[in-house]
């Protein structure tokens, strides 16, 4: 009799084993890893103009176990050179990626981060921004997303932090998960692979809690993969096509919080892989946020102590990245291009075929100094736009020069973004 109860409940639990089992089974089959290729490309045979894309390109390639040590060896020592030179100067998510990235499953170069004290500086920076969100009306000095990455690498390397701050400030209620009233993807998902990370060490006992920390954590995972899931599109991209791989990685470790009919992984896999072959992780960041889900693996695998798979072998390839070459590129195109602020500036631009939006701004620039005058930031996604006009950009008020074409938002930056005949570009001073 007893056994009859008994059945049911194992085949229950076994299925319910099973079915979240099947959420997280979604990764490139051994026949497809080639379709990955230029993405590895990309990654491999690029300048690494930054610290940050360094540090997002070795936590990628080490996650899926690439083993080249020549070019693991040449990244950790730009990243120690960037250390010793200026970890004042990073930003608290720039040295949580760092720290990430140096401690990725375990291999010998982990030692720099106790070298040099680098959990504790993280410590400081992720107080900072405590301090500067309760004295600027709630802003960090940076973004949610940076302080996702903070209390995911705290986690991970056994730094300390208030899991009772990370229980109220990461109600998905904060404003902080928005841009112009937008629920930020990438944020949400930054925020699910930190939070998870707490509630594991939670859970296991590794950190004394209060079960109400718990209790609302766990809350605010549920609620995130509510809003993660709500941005899924008809052909399977989550939120948009950068956004993906970190709403994938975040459902990976959460699949306790839907159904499997919630996802359809699968169709995400197939839409993402296209994406790659027409060429749109061509930055290496993009390449290097997108990898490490293709492979089923997330950051949370950092901690792993083996993370070689069957991209272990991969032999580095000199063959350039898939580019979309333009058509017609010696002719002229004709584009109009605004700077809006209270009121508007236009002027129409002639630049060669296959620019990209940055060419349209030196242009204009060089015809109207007074009125079309900018500056830019490198940053790990390319040039960053800080002013326009000498007006410059700042997290304590949440403005920023948006990028816009016939009006909607657009998804790549300056460096990135070709510009059409006839189309309307636009730089609008603007609240996130
Ligand atoms: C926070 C954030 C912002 C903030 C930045 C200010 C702030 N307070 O931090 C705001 C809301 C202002 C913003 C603006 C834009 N963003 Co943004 N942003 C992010 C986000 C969520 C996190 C960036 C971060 O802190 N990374 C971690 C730190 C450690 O790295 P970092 O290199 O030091 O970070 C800096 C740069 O990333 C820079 N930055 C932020 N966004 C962008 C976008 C571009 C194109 C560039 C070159 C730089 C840049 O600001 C960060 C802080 O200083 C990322 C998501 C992601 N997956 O990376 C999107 C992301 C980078 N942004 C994106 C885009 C498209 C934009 C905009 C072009 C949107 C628009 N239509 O105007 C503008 C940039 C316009 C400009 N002036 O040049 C895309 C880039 C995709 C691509 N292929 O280029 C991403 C990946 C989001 C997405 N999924 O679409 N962004």
């Amino acid at each position: 009799m007893r056994q009859s109860h008994k059945l049911p409940l194992v085949g229950l639990l076994l299925f319910s084993l099973i079915s979240s089992q099947l959420c997280k089974i979604c990764e490139v089959n051994e026949e497809n890893v080639f379709r990955l290729n230029p993405l590895l490309s990309t990654m491999i045979n690029s300048k690494y103009i930054s610290g940050t894309q360094t540090a997002n390109v070795l936590l990628s390639l080490k996650l899926v176990g690439v083993q080249n040590q020549a070019l693991i060896q040449r990244l950790v020592q730009q990243l120690k050179d960037n250390v010793e030179r200026k970890v004042s100067n990073l930003s608290s998510g720039q040295l949580a990626l760092i720290i990430m990235a140096l401690g990725a499953c375990h291999t010998p170069d982990e030692t720099i981060i106790y070298d040099y004290h680098l959990i504790r500086h993280l410590e400081n920076k992720f107080a900072v921004e405590i301090v500067h969100m309760e004295t600027h009306n709630g802003n960090p000095l940076t973004n949610y997303y940076q302080l996702s990455l903070d209390v995911l690498a705290l986690c991970l390397f056994n730094g300390s932090y208030s899991t009772a701050k990370v229980a109220e400030y990461f109600t998905p209620k904060n404003k902080n998960y928005y841009f112009g009233g937008d629920f930020s993807v990438d944020t949400g998902a930054m925020a699910i692979l930190a939070l998870t990370c707490v509630k594991r060490n939670l859970v296991d006992g590794k950190i004394k809690t209060d079960t109400e920390d718990l209790r609302s954590i766990s809350n605010h995972i549920e609620l995130l993969v509510k809003k993660i899931l709500s941005e899924k599109k008809k052909n399977g991209l989550i939120g948009n096509t950068f956004s993906t791989g970190e709403a994938m990685q975040a459902l990976f470790v959460s699949s306790d919080y839907y159904q499997e009919s919630d996802w359809d992984c699968q169709q995400t896999l197939e839409t993402v892989l296209k994406k790659i072959s027409q060429g749109a992780f061509s930055i290496p960041t993009a390449a290097a946020q997108i990898l490490p889900a293709l492979m089923g693996k997330t950051y949370l695998n950092v901690k792993n102590a083996y993370c070689a798979n069957v991209l272990g072998n991969f032999s580095v390839s000199t063959q350039a990245p898939v580019t979309v070459t333009p058509p017609n590129s010696h002719s002229n195109i004709l584009v109009h291009y605004s700077v809006r602020i209270n009121k508007t500036y236009s002027i129409n631009v002639t630049v060669p075929n296959g620019s990209v939006f940055l060419d349209v701004m030196e242009e204009a620039q060089k015809m109207n100094k007074t009125l079309y005058s900018f500056t830019m930031e490198e940053s790990s996604w390319g040039p960053y736009i800080t002013s326009v006009q000498g007006l410059r950009a700042n997290s304590n008020d949440r403005t920023y020069w948006e990028l816009l074409s016939g009006g909607k938002p657009l998804s790549q930056g300056v460096g990135s973004y070709v510009v059409h005949d006839g189309e309307n570009l636009e730089v609008r001073w603007s609240k996130y």
